[in-house]
């Protein structure tokens, strides 16, 4: 029968190919290998480090579900959320930089780019030899991105976009930037544009003075009169399902991620307690204590083992975007609590970055926040038992 093991209750391990255990493998040995040692100093000094895109490129660790002909591994989404979790586990900033390339540049890419935008794009970004970026998110919309400003109007060759993109992730080192816009030749519905970095009239400044994804840089888009060729455009998405359909995606991955900070959180905690003794024993032998980390396996358990369920029901094509937003707004809000609550179970040594429990804290609480805020998710699920929308 075996024992109970603590780190995994429901043997989540045990349903897993192995295949998925092989990628979970290299990503989890690179995350501890590579990342680890430097995230320190990477969020002390607010550094993002360019090279982390070619090692996790030739790794594979980039082109998770993109297939083998463009430079990807072909593997399935429950290997991509082992990726994101390993990588999380570490932060989640990296684990930002990552899913940008993967969920919000390549998957639109793949699925709705012509056969020219997928050979040119496809291959460098697997190999992090490109980094790419998303905009969706403006100054004046974020939960509401069809309040969108920018525009692309038609021109004798292509596109004249004008806008400005806020809080992208990757954008000031991006080589590949894939942003939405109105397009007026398309009756004013929301079209997806690829652009080169160095194209005239295209910026990115960067955003300075986060408090939180400090490992991860983070910046504006500015289109300022960019003129772009026809074959710029994504010619197999219209309306807002375009960038949704990435956001599935990139959210499905940050319902693993997130859980992945909780388990190092949830460790820290563990270990902490059973080193630190004050009134004459360990921390870990009070009944307190005891019942946060029982706490944290409870909602960690729950929470991975509901992401691998929709991972499999992604894989068997009956994914419906509501059971992302469950798992998306579950394993956001319940990683931020035990984030929050790790820290204070560390006492002063909390606060202090050689402990990683608050860097995941603040990280967590941008988590929760992009892709759909934890209210936005919840509304979405309202709508989806009630029939009534509750947005405006
Ligand atoms: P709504 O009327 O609900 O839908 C408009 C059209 O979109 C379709 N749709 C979806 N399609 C696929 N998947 C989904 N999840 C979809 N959700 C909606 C829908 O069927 C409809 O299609 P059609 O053909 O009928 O037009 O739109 P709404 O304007 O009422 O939307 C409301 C709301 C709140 C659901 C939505 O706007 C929302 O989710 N807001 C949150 C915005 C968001 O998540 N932004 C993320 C920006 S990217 C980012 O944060 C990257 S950070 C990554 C990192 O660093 O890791
Ligand atoms: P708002 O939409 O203004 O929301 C503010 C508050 O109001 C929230 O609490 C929200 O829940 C609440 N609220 C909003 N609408 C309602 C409502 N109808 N009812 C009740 N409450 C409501 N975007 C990209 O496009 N690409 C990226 O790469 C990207 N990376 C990001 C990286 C970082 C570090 C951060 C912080 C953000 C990033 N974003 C990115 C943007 C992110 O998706 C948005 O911040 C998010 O969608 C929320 O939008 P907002 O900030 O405008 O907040």
């Amino acid at each position: 029968i075996g024992s109970f093991r603590w780190e995994d209750p429901f043997l989540l391990e045990d349903e897993l190919t192995e295949e998925e255990r092989m990628i979970r493998d290299t990503a989890r040995s690179y995350a501890q290998g590579h990342l680890a040692p430097r995230v320190r100093e990477a969020f002390r000094t607010e550094q993002t480090d360019r090279a982390i895109f070619t090692e996790m490129g030739e790794l594979g660790l980039l082109g998770v579900t993109i297939p083998e002909e463009f430079g990807g591994t072909g593997a399935g989404y429950v290997s991509y959320g082992l990726v994101a979790r390993e990588v999380e586990r570490v932060d989640s900033g990296y684990r930002s930089m990552m899913s940008v390339q993967a969920s919000l540049v390549m998957h639109p890419i793949n699925a709705y780019g012509s056969e020219e935008q997928r050979r040119k794009y496809l291959p460098k970004l697997c190999s992090g030899e490109w980094v790419g970026c998303f905009g969706l998110t403006e100054p004046d919309a974020g939960s509401d991105p069809g309040g969108m400003k920018t525009t692309a109007r038609k021109t004798p060759g292509g596109y004249r976009l004008n806008g400005s993109k806020m809080w992208i992730t990757n954008s000031p080192i991006a080589d590949v930037f894939v942003v939405w816009a109105k397009s007026e030749a398309h009756g004013g519905k929301i079209r997806g544009f690829v652009l080169d970095k160095g194209t005239k009239g295209l910026s990115a400044p960067k955003i300075e003075g986060k408090l939180s994804l400090r490992a991860s840089v983070t910046g504006e888009i500015v289109m300022d009169e960019v003129e772009v060729g026809e074959d710029a455009l994504l010619p197999n998405a219209e309306g807002l399902g375009g960038p949704f359909g990435c956001l599935n995606r990139a959210r499905y991955g940050i319902a693993w991620g997130a859980m992945g900070a909780a388990e190092a959180c949830w460790h820290a905690a563990r270990q902490y307690g059973l080193d630190r003794k004050q009134f004459g024993k360990p921390l870990a032998q009070t009944q307190l204590h005891q019942l946060k980390l029982a706490n944290m396996m409870t909602e960690i358990t729950l929470g991975l083992n509901a992401a691998l369920r929709v991972g499999r029901l992604f894989e068997a094509g009956k994914m419906q975007p509501e059971m992302i937003s469950l798992i998306k707004r579950n394993n956001c809000g319940k990683a931020l609590e035990i984030a929050r609550v790790a820290r204070d179970m560390h006492g002063g040594n909390g606060i202090s970055d050689e402990y990683p429990v608050m860097r995941h804290m603040v990280n967590l609480e941008t988590v929760n926040t992009y892709e759909g805020t934890h209210d936005v998710h919840a509304l979405i699920l309202g709508r989806a038992q009630t029939g009534l929308q509750a947005f405006f």
